[in-house]
């Protein structure tokens, strides 16, 4: 049975699910989420996700939400992209959480102000705090990519993909390779994955279709 991915292209949340299963080999198809017009809103997409939030993965009766939770089940599933010991899955994890809060969790929030809220909306203090608390964390990414190809293992894991959910989007939201050479190294490994894609060439909806 085929696994449906309930995202839209602009997510980096749903794109760390999407890119986890193209590469896992899996077969799914995404389904777009009208997130501009207001979908993750109604009593429909609720009845889904109560949470109200974008990705979601349903494959047969089996229905998740949270980016990692959903990577989590993909490696799982495929055999692929997850840890090969107890201390690689503990890492793996160690790497997710942080993500979801220091990097993802500013990046996703910033880069919607910065870009997809009209101009007069724009909060610029919340601006100023979340560009300085993200520089904050790609200093330890950069750090962590040191004298190493990847985050939790000598191989790509979900940790890798999860990081990198939102820095492939080039929407401006202070968020420049050059600055970080560790970063950039490691981002240019990722693209050259057997299978990678973009988000806007994996996942349904751009701000191209809203224009
Ligand atoms: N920690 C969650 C974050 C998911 C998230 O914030 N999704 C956004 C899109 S990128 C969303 O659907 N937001 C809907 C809303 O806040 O109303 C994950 O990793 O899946």
């Amino acid at each position: 049975m085929t696994i449906k991915l309930y995202c839209f292209g602009e997510s980096g949340n749903a794109y760390k699910a999407a890119l986890t299963l193209e590469l896992s080999g899996l077969e799914w198809q995404p389904e777009f989420v009208d997130f501009f017009n207001g979908a993750t809103r109604t009593a429909e997409f609720r009845a889904i996700n109560p949470m109200g939030e974008v990705p979601v993965m349903i494959d047969g009766d089996i229905t998740l939400s949270q980016s990692g939770v959903i990577q989590d089940y993909i490696s799982s599933k495929s055999g692929k992209l997850g840890a090969r010991s107890a201390a690689e899955r503990r890492d793996i994890l160690r790497w997710q959480f942080w993500d979801n809060q220091k990097l993802s969790g500013m990046a996703g929030v910033l880069r919607f102000n910065m870009n997809f809220i009209p101009e007069p909306k724009r909060n610029m203090g919340a601006i100023d705090f979340m560009a300085m608390r993200l520089k904050s964390a790609y200093r330890v990414l950069d750090g962590a990519l040191a004298g190493r190809s990847w985050l939790a293992s000598d191989q790509l894991t979900i940790a890798d993909l999860s990081c990198c959910g939102y820095l492939f989007y080039t929407e401006p939201f202070g968020f420049e390779r050059a600055d970080w050479p560790n970063i950039d190294g490691w981002l240019t490994r990722i693209a050259q994955t057997p299978g990678f894609k973009l988000p806007y060439d994996l996942m349904p909806g751009s701000p191209a279709d809203r224009a």
